[in-house]
């Protein structure tokens, strides 16, 4: 599987409880992701309504962008083969109830309030990855970054 770049958030409430952010950051070791960027930053409702903007007119779109800038949250970029799916994964699924019965070890099982609160946020696809990387860190090239560091990634 090819090397790949994803970009995580840890959301406001994950971020607020030090021993959930630690939990968190193990998970993203344990998992062989290794981190590229990483940064801290709280959301003005408007960027808040600006990443999410493929949601507006969704019933729960106020409540997530209200709670998206309602703390400090921290960004990454994470680097490891096939990282976009193998993220989400370890995320689980989107409604922590359902994380909690078909992923019990998920990060959204074990860390999710609710369908909003839910720990984690991944990018979904290539092209949303390119997007969300250069939504937090303007100044990283990931062509670049790919052409320099992709050889000492094989195995
Ligand atoms: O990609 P993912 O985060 O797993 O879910 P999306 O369907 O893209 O929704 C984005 C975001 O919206 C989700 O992480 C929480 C919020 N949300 C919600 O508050 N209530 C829902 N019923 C569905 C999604
Ligand atoms: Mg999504």
């Amino acid at each position: 599987k090819a090397l790949q770049l994803t970009l995580a958030i840890v959301k406001p409430d994950a971020v607020a409880h030090p021993l959930i952010l630690e939990a968190l950051h193990q998970k993203i070791l344990e998992n062989n992701f290794i981190v590229i960027r990483s940064r801290e930053l709280v959301w003005k409702r408007q960027e808040s309504e600006r990443f999410y903007a493929e949601h507006a007119g969704r019933f729960f779109y106020q409540r997530l962008v209200e709670y998206m800038s309602s703390g400090p949250m921290q960004a990454y970029i994470l680097a490891r083969d096939d990282a976009i799916s193998r993220w989400r994964e370890l995320m689980g699924p989107t409604k922590v109830f359902r994380a909690r019965y078909t992923s019990p070890s998920s990060m959204r099982a074990l860390y999710g309030l609710t369908d909003t609160r839910n720990t984690t946020h991944g990018s979904d696809s290539v092209e949303s990855a390119h997007r969300e990387i250069a939504f937090f860190f303007p100044e990283f090239n990931v062509r670049e970054w790919m052409e320099r560091s992709e050889p000492f990634f094989r195995t």
